[in-house]
């Protein structure tokens, strides 16, 4: 599985960091939703779920989370703990965001606005549409 994480360019200086994000140069679709948690509880998992087809970068621009990815065949857990780094979330992957530290806020950046019936929330119904999509 291709993990693809960005690293943004921090604008640094004795005042300390500034990190700007355009869509399609740093982010690579139209934003068309932004959305962040936080104030997240411990242990929680989130997610547990795919899209039909939404793009997401994700970014914990404070404190730390870890991202479960699962494209069906193969499992990866990212951590994400710097205000720089993006992971890019395909629609096809499902995804569970777990291991927030209590002062996280995780950013989201999404290629379309909000649809519930883009979700994918029952795991058999990933596997078979991922399967067909991989036939
Ligand atoms: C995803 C991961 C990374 C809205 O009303 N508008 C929105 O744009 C979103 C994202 C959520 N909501 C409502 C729907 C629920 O009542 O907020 C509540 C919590 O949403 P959800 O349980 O889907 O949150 P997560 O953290 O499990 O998943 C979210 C995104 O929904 C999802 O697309 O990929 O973050």
């Amino acid at each position: 599985m291709q993990v693809i994480k960005y690293v943004f360019q921090p604008h640094g200086d004795e005042r300390g960091q500034l990190v700007s994000l355009e869509e399609f140069n740093d982010i690579p679709f139209q934003i068309k939703r932004v959305y962040f948690m936080y104030d997240t509880t411990k242990n929680t998992v989130r997610g547990k779920h795919a899209h039909k087809n939404l793009q997401q970068i994700l970014v914990c621009i404070h404190g730390s989370c870890k991202i479960l990815l699962d494209n069906g065949r193969e499992k990866k857990v990212v951590p994400l703990e710097k205000p720089y780094e993006g992971l890019y979330v395909a629609n096809d992957m499902w995804r569970e965001m777990f291991d927030f530290s209590s002062d996280a806020v995780l950013l989201v950046f999404a290629s379309e606005v909000y649809d519930e019936s883009d979700y994918i929330r029952d795991y058999d119904e990933f596997l078979k549409f991922v399967g067909e999509k991989n036939k």
